[in-house]
């Protein structure tokens, strides 16, 4: 039976996008609370007790321990209440899954996050590096093409059904598809991305304006 979850984290943060959209998909209830950026709250002694780093998000299941980190926190919450093919049980089935799970959040995420969402969205127009933004790009994009290469041959990241996988490479997409760049052309990366706009758990949880990130 689930407990009360407790997530702190604003609804702007890619990671906290992340875990929501799980939290959506699993159908879980929860209680969410705007920590971090402008509403602060995440340097607290409170706050620094649950995580040391002072980062969103932060989940507590039913008053448990507090789990960070936003790679634990989906395994934890797949682990606990996924069912079927999103987190299977079989080793061999699971590691496939996590194998790409984690790719998207060091690979995907990771590279195009802090160098290309920061450089555009979050760095005022006169301080904009437009070459270091090209030459992220072009990393990102190497990234992008082996998603391509995957989602030519299988609907989704991982193989044939929406798994842990999907959460962690699918929130990136949105960021990439509406911020003014040059994007290169991945037809199926395209089409999995117009398909996941239709997943009312992704559109209410990370289909979100950044606007509130944005330099002048
Ligand atoms: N590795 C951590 C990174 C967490 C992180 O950097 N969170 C950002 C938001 S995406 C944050 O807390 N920024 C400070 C803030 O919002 O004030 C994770 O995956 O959860």
């Amino acid at each position: 039976m689930q407990g009360k979850l407790s997530i702190w984290g604003r609804k702007t943060s890619s990671n906290v996008q992340a875990l929501m959209w799980c939290v959506a998909e699993l159908n879980l209830a929860y209680e969410r609370y705007d920590i971090g950026h402008k509403f602060g709250g995440n340097d607290t002694p409170e706050f620094l007790e649950m995580n040391p780093n002072g980062t969103v998000p932060v989940l507590r299941d039913n008053g448990g321990e507090a789990i960070w980190e936003t790679g634990a926190i989906l395994r934890y919450l797949a682990t606990q209440y996924g069912t079927g093919d999103f987190w299977p049980q079989q080793p061999q089935a699971r590691a496939n899954v996590d194998k790409w799970a984690e790719w998207a959040k060091i690979n995907i995420a990771g590279t195009f996050t802090g160098p290309i969402f920061w450089r555009v969205v979050r760095t005022a127009a006169k301080d904009r590096d437009e070459k270091a933004i090209a030459s992220a790009l072009n990393v990102f994009h190497k990234y992008l093409q082996i998603a391509e290469n995957q989602l030519t041959k299988q609907p989704f990241l991982a193989g044939e059904a929406f798994t842990l996988a999907d959460i962690q490479f699918g929130h990136v997409l949105y960021r990439y598809f509406d911020i003014a760049i040059e994007r290169a052309s991945f037809p199926a990366v395209e089409q999995y991305y117009q398909n996941l706009t239709q997943r009312p758990a992704f559109a209410e949880h990370v289909m979100v304006s950044y606007d509130d990130l944005r330099a002048e």
